[in-house]
């Protein structure tokens, strides 16, 4: 089923599940060119998610501040190619919450163990904010926090759990969010942790 969460955000309930092993083998091939890393906030705080990415685009940050890169500064090299069924689940996603022809460059994968947690926090180092993000969600439930368009809107709490996905676009795409941080758990797909995938137009 398909449910709003508000004005331009849709969460696809369970859409991922039917590829669920198919989406976690294309994220091990990703990891094992480009592995999981916890990254620094211009801050300088160690980030509690770690962080990979594929596609021409990757989303890292570091004592210079937040960007999209084309080379992994861990190896040198370009991130890894988007697997095919990851732009594919992508497409299918936003197509099926009303936007066509979404053709990510960027896939940010984040990993959260038990503990892990990400704070508030908008997404806006992307080019063209009327471009949709598309996130999928494996393994451990989390709780999703969903604010307004300023830090001091009070935010909603959605639980998102495996093979859920959720589109944001136009006036979700700016408003604040994060995960509150993980609780201890069983999965057997994911060695027990949360898998997210991100995909974004960025440039
Ligand atoms: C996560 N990741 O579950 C989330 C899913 C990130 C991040 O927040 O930046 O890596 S993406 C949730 C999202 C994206 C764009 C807009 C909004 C939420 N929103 O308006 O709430 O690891
Ligand atoms: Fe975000």
């Amino acid at each position: 089923g398909s449910e709003a969460l508000c004005a331009d955000a849709v969460l696809l309930r369970g859409f991922a599940s039917a590829e669920d092993k198919a989406v976690l083998d294309a994220v091990k091939r990703v990891v094992a060119d480009a592995p999981f890393r916890r990254m620094t906030t211009p801050g300088g705080f160690r980030m509690s998610v770690a962080m990979t990415n594929c596609g021409p685009l990757g989303w890292v940050t570091d004592r210079r501040g937040y960007r999209y890169a084309a080379v992994d500064s861990d190896s040198g090299k370009p991130w890894p190619a988007m697997p095919q069924v990851l732009q594919s689940l992508a497409g299918r996603a936003a197509e099926a919450a009303g936007f066509a022809d979404f053709v990510p460059d960027a896939c940010l994968i984040n990993r959260y163990e038990p503990g892990a947690r990400m704070s508030l926090h908008q997404d806006k180092d992307e080019q063209d904010f009327g471009q949709p993000i598309v996130s999928v969600s494996l393994g451990l439930p989390a709780v999703f926090l969903f604010g307004g368009l300023r830090r001091e809107d009070k935010a909603l709490r959605v639980q998102l759990l495996h093979g859920d996905v959720v589109v944001w676009g136009g006036t979700a795409r700016l408003r604040y969010h994060g995960i509150a941080p993980l609780k201890n758990g069983s999965h057997p797909l994911t060695d027990d942790c949360r898998i997210n995938l991100t995909f974004r137009k960025a440039a």
